[in-house]
C-alpha cells in the first residue's frame, strides 16, 4: 500500500474536491473534470436527503475511487469504514459526530491516511493524539452543503492552532470559492476543501483551475 508521508499528505490538500451523488447530478463527470483542472484530492461523500446506500454507494464509488487511481490523486471515504476497506480507499475522513479518531486509526493501519473534522483547538489536539495526518478546519465561512455544520468560525481556529506551533497538515473547509481561499491559506491552511464551489460551477474544471492558482499564489505570498 502506498506510503502517505506528511509533505504528500500537505501536497494532496491544496484542491481537496469533497462531492456525492446529492451535489451533483453526475459525480464522476464532476470528478474527471475536477482532476483535469487540476484537483490534488478527492473524498467520496454521500450523505444528506436522498443519499445512495447499499450496493449503489458501494457501485458509484467504485466509478470514482478508479477515476482517482488513474489519476494518481488520493481517494478518501467520509465516514464510512467498512466502505473505506471495501473499497480499498486511500484514507477516511471523519467528523467530530462519527467514530473516534482513534478506533479508525486502529481499524485502517498505518497506510491509509486518516482526516479528522476539528472545531477547537482541544478539538485539533485530541485528533492529533489519536494519529490524523490531516485536519479539515471549518466551516471557514457560510456553507449549504452540510446540513448539520457548525457555527462559522472565521479564520480564527487556522491562526490559533498554527499559533499553538501545531504544524500538521491542515485544511480549510466552508464556503470557500476562488475569491475568499487566499485568506485560508494566508491564515495557515495548506489548501482548501470544497464542494460547491466545483460540483455546482458551470465549469468544474475551470473552477478548479481559478481555486488553485488563488491557493497557489497565497502560497507563495506566505
Ligand atoms: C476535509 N464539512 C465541513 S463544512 C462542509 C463539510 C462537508 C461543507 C463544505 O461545502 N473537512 C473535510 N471533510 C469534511 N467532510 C468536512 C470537513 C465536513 P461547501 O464547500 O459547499 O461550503
Amino acid at each position: 500500500m502506498a506510503g502517505w508521508n506528511e509533505a504528500a499528505v500537505r501536497r494532496a490538500l491544496r484542491l481537496y474536491f469533497i462531492a456525492g451523488s446529492v451535489n451533483c447530478s453526475s459525480p464522476l463527470d464532476v470528478l474527471r473534470a475536477a482532476i483535469e483542472g487540476g484537483a490534488t484530492m478527492f473524498q467520496y461523500r454521500e450523505k444528506g436527503a436522498g443519499a445512495l446506500e447499499g450496493k449503489a454507494k458501494l457501485a458509484l464509488g467504485m466509478q470514482l475511487r478508479d477515476c482517482c487511481r488513474e489519476a494518481g490523486i488520493p481517494f478518501i471515504v467520509n465516514d464510512d469504514i467498512e466502505l473505506a476497506i471495501a473499497l480499498d480507499a486511500d484514507g477516511i475522513h471523519v467528523g467530530q459526530e462519527d467514530a473516534p479518531a482513534g478506533d479508525i486509526r486502529r481499524l485502517v493501519g498505518a497506510g491509509r491516511i486518516v482526516g479528522v473534522s476539528a472545531h477547537t483547538v482541544e478539538e485539533a489536539r485530541q485528533a492529533i493524539a489519536d494519529g490524523a495526518d490531516y485536519l479539515g478546519i471549518g466551516p471557514i465561512f457560510p456553507t449549504s452543503s452540510k446540513d448539520d455544520a457548525r457555527a462559522v468560525q472565521g479564520t480564527r481556529l487556522l491562526e490559533e492552532l498554527r499559533n499553538a506551533g501545531i504544524a500538521l497538515p491542515l485544511v480549510a473547509i466552508g464556503g470557500l470559492t476562488a475569491d475568499n481561499a487566499a485568506i485560508a491559506i494566508r491564515s495557515g491552511a495548506d489548501g482548501v476543501s470544497v464542494i460547491s464551489a466545483v460540483a455546482a460551477a458551470p465549469s468544474p474544471r475551470l473552477a478548479v483551475r481559478q481555486l488553485l492558482a488563488a491557493v497557489a499564489s497565497a502560497l507563495q505570498g506566505r
